[in-house]
């Protein structure tokens, strides 16, 4: 498996990890998304701030994705 993906899934397990410790404990509004939700609250361009970088992202990622096109 290549570095980069096992990267990826080490912060998607952290991510998860942290989201289930906000879950169990005691302490209101510190989940991710209640987190994301003040932050839109403050600051409304934030939402389409992220979902403009998610969809460049997207776009960089998947298209087009032809054979052959691959640097390394
Ligand atoms: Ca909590």
């Amino acid at each position: 498996m290549k570095r980069t993906k096992i990267v990826t899934l080490i912060i998607i397990g952290l991510a998860l990890a942290y989201e289930a410790w906000t879950l169990a404990n005691d302490v209101p509004g510190d989940t991710i998304s209640e987190a994301m939700w003040d932050i839109g609250k403050s600051m409304p361009v934030f939402p389409w701030i992220l979902g403009m970088i998610k969809g460049l992202l997207a776009g960089h990622f998947w298209w087009p994705l032809t054979a052959g096109t691959r640097t390394t």
